[in-house]
């Protein structure tokens, strides 16, 4: 980076970048409120730091990058053989089981690849 440029939410991104180019709050390092930091959804993850649902598969960005491991920028992961909202479904629902045969890991295997 050439300049050090202000960044007031310390979001990594800053001041004039959010307002000119992101047209993201300066002042809020989550602009859309979905749990990821707007610096995150623009370097990292590839997200539209104004749209807290990126795929709009009615799972927030957050969910799928911390929770549901699925991708926040398609609505079936790649390589997925099932929707992402159906695996999240199922998830949640081997998440309530509290079987320890069922784990999240394991789960999002099956689920991600397929039998
Ligand atoms: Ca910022
Ligand atoms: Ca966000
Ligand atoms: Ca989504």
């Amino acid at each position: 980076m050439a300049k050090i440029e202000l960044d007031s939410d310390n979001d990594g991104l800053g001041n004039s970048e959010e307002l000119n180019v992101y047209g993201t709050d300066p002042l809020n390092p989550d602009s859309d409120g979905d749990g990821l930091i707007d610096g995150d959804e623009v370097n990292t993850h590839g997200t539209i730091p104004t749209n807290p649902d990126s795929d709009g598969d009615t799972l927030s960005d957050g969910e799928e990058v911390n929770i549901y491991g699925t991708s926040p920028l398609y609505s079936q992961t790649p390589g997925g053989a099932v929707l992402d909202i159906e695996r999240a479904a199922l998830i949640d629902l081997y998440n309530q089981t509290n079987d320890p045969a069922w784990t999240t890991s394991t789960n999002s295997r099956h689920l991600a690849f397929g039998p």
